[in-house]
């Protein structure tokens, strides 16, 4: 399958990674919207939550242990951060394999859509 995500977990694409575990990979996203914005994903393709299914444990337990490692590691954790996940074109969703964007550094707007 063609994904970029599957190819960069993969290390068949280059991307810089904050964080590696079993089961999930973080990286800095391409086009960052603030000081700090990195993407969590599964290894595993999942296309988006909606695909993630009852057995997935494993695979989002490794987000969140992602989550709280690269909030850590970057200072962000006291100082707050955003965790958004799109699902669907209209959601604003480009790449269709599960990602989590983690960001913060800044102030962000207060705004759901
Ligand atoms: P979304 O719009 O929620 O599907 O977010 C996709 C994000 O993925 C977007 O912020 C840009 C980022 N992105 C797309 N292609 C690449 C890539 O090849 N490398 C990295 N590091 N980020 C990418």
């Amino acid at each position: 399958m063609e994904c970029i995500f599957c190819k960069i977990a993969a290390g068949e694409l280059p991307a810089k990674k904050v964080f590696e575990s079993e089961h999930v990979v973080a990286f800095e996203d391409i086009h960052k919207v603030a000081p700090v914005h990195v993407l969590v994903i599964p290894k595993v393709h999942r296309q988006s939550l909606l695909e993630v299914n009852p057995n997935d444990v494993d695979l989002l337990s490794g987000v969140q242990e992602a989550i709280r490692a690269v909030i850590k590691d970057t200072g962000i954790e006291q100082t707050g951060f955003r965790v958004i996940t799109n699902s669907g074109a209209a959601a604003g969703q480009t790449v269709f394999h599960l990602h989590f964007h983690v960001i913060g550094g800044r102030e962000l707007a207060m705004t759901l859509a």
